[in-house]
């Protein structure tokens, strides 16, 4: 765990590139055990931001939620005092690193609800360059279990692609369209014309992905396994608050005007510690 705290500069300049990494083992046993408590927890009495996701076919169960740090110690604990803020400020380069929020997603086994391909940065209410996410495996996670597939170096194509529910049917966005943004490409249609990466995760390893890095991820077809990915956001020095249509109501601020900075309760500045 000491060395992590430094990244080699190999990773951060792979990072730069290709807008996505794979961390090993960032996360300890110690964390993982509580995190687990914690997703039950959400599970069995989820918090206001629940969102949960039906397949076609109504199978399995994906569980969604967003913001649970803002109601529930330990999540709060992690996203404060784990290593993540620290490795945020070597990936982004970045002397301040302000929380933007956390969010769960779990599959359970069998369920074959797909992640949409889609960049994120379109939903949040932010703009800036220094914005990353931490997806956390808190299961071994592999292709046929949800794996996240990313097309490294979309994170520099300048490219907003419209907002739309995670929930099956494609096509109809519960988000206000935003004329800047551009319609996602069918990318599991054409999956040969992308150079699609993806890594089989361990427990306590991660993702770590720029906010615009277009990414998906399969269904979990596991009838043995959950899938339980846990995700949290930092921004860095150049973010501030963006009031422009199109982003999810749920992470927008009634305390913040376009061009504030961002620190506060609500996006608390978490490095320096
Ligand atoms: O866990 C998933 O399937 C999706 C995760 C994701 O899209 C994200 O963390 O931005």
């Amino acid at each position: 765990m000491e060395e992590l705290e430094k990244l080699s500069s190999q990773l951060i300049s792979q990072f730069r590139t290709d807008g996505v990494v794979v961390i090993r083992q960032c996360v300890s046993d110690k964390w993982l055990e509580v995190l687990a408590e914690a997703v039950e927890a959400d599970i069995a009495s989820p918090g206001p931001f629940f969102h949960g996701y039906q397949s076609g076919n109504r199978q399995g169960r994906f569980h969604g939620n967003l913001r649970l740090w803002e109601h529930d110690a330990t999540f709060r604990e992690f996203c404060f005092t784990s290593l993540l803020p620290r490795l945020a400020t070597q990936l982004l380069e970045s002397q301040k690193i302000n929380l933007l929020y956390d969010q769960l997603f779990v599959k359970e086994s069998n369920t074959p609800n797909r992640t949409r391909w889609h960049n994120d940065q379109p939903y949040w209410a932010i703009r800036g360059w220094q914005v990353l996410s931490f997806w956390i495996a808190l299961d071994p996670v592999t292709e046929d279990s949800g794996a996240l597939e990313f097309i490294p170096g979309s994170h520099r194509w300048g490219r907003w692609f419209q907002p739309e529910s995670f929930g099956e049917t494609q096509g109809q966005s519960r988000y206000e369209v935003n004329p800047d943004y551009e319609p996602m490409p069918d990318i599991q249609l054409q999956r040969e014309d992308y150079p699609l990466v993806s890594w089989d995760l361990e427990p306590g390893d991660a993702y770590a992905f720029h906010g615009l890095t277009v990414h998906g991820s399969g269904g979990n077809l596991k009838g043995y396994r959950r899938r339980r990915g846990y995700a949290v956001r930092y921004t860095g020095d150049d973010v501030v608050y963006d009031s422009r249509p199109g982003t999810n109501a749920h992470l927008r601020s009634e305390n913040h005007s376009d061009g504030d900075l961002l620190d506060s309760e609500r996006y608390p500045v978490v490095w320096p510690a």
